[in-house]
């Protein structure tokens, strides 16, 4: 086990249908620590910075128009194992495939509209949570 920061967004998808509360909940009680919080709005060019491996693939305009057509909640989660864990909770990025009870499976539509992001690997997470916060913004 190690202890791990991770990088969280609730998606404007689940910010717009009121689901941050809920959201915030599920990761407290399921053992994480959220050590970095902001409500914000992303830019073209802050989400292609972000999402710079997906730039160029058939899906991206439509990622791109959808990580911007709202506010999204930016989170930095603490735990053991907590770049998995999270994942976890989220379930499969499809929410039709995701397990029961998992974040997507209860608030994602389709796997363009899927609620919520996760850092997927230690690099990731690194690279994720210094995009957006500054080492004052975590707790
Ligand atoms: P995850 O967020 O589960 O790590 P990635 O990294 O494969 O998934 O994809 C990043 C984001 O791009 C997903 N969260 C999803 O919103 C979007 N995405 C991935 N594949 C597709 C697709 N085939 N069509 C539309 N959006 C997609």
């Amino acid at each position: 086990m190690a202890l791990e920061r991770t990088f969280a967004i609730v998606k404007p998808d689940a910010v717009k249908d009121g689901h941050i509360g809920e959201i915030l909940s599920a990761i407290e009680r399921g053992g994480l620590k959220i050590v970095g919080l902001k409500l914000t709005r992303l830019t073209a060019g802050i989400c292609k910075g972000f999402y710079h491996e997906h730039v160029g693939k058939g899906f991206y305009p439509e990622l791109e128009a959808f990580m911007t057509e709202g506010p999204v909640a930016l989170m930095v989660l603490e735990g053991e194992n907590a770049i998995l864990g999270w994942r976890d909770l989220m379930g499969a990025t499809d929410p039709a495939k995701a397990a029961e009870g998992t974040l997507r499976k209860r608030f994602g539509a389709s796997i363009g509209r899927n609620a919520t992001h996760g850092s997927d690997k230690p690099e990731s997470a690194a690279f994720e949570v210094s995009y957006f916060f500054n080492a004052f913004e975590q707790q």
